[in-house]
């Protein structure tokens, strides 16, 4: 009986986080998301994916947010060899192109976060705003942060 149980548990272990829903509104469709993992103490997640606008009008992303915490657009931008995050009002997200927000670069920071929020295999829902398509709630899965990851560690929220 104990092997039985065992077994059971390594393949839920293998079976891992759930691939990611994409999410669409308007011309736009959302992919590729993913919200990292913080690291402990940390109190930010990046949430990353890509937007591509299959319209003929440019589209801006203007604004992010998640119930019980604060959601910003954030850029990281190296300056003097020091990765600094830059809060942004807006992304244009320009006709016929995808947008990519990823490490390094442009990211929707969730930030406020406890000790034990945002675990592994866990979601979190943020509204996306857009200029022209209006909102979408977009599910962020939680993921691990494979592959080191430059900057959030010591990301200052305030
Ligand atoms: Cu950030």
């Amino acid at each position: 009986m104990f092997r039985l149980v065992a077994s059971l548990v390594a393949a839920l272990a293998i079976a891992g986080p759930a691939v990611a829903e994409d999410f669409e509104v308007g011309d736009l469709t959302i992919t590729e998301i993913k919200m990292i993992k913080p690291f402990d103490k940390a109190r930010a997640a990046g949430g990353f994916f890509d937007i591509s606008n299959a319209g003929e009008v440019d589209d801006m992303l203007i604004g992010a947010r998640t119930d019980g915490f604060m959601a910003e657009i954030h850029e990281s931008r190296e300056e003097n060899g020091v990765m600094r995050m830059i809060h942004l009002d807006a992304i244009t997200i320009p006709a016929g192109r995808t947008v990519q927000f990823q490490r390094g670069g442009l990211h929707v920071m969730v930030m406020g976060l406890q000790p034990g929020d945002l675990n592994v295999g866990e979601e979190i829902d943020v509204t996306l705003s857009f200029d022209r398509a209006g909102d979408v709630v977009v599910t962020f899965p939680v993921v691990d942060n494979m592959g080191g990851m430059e900057g959030h560690g010591g990301h200052v929220t305030n």
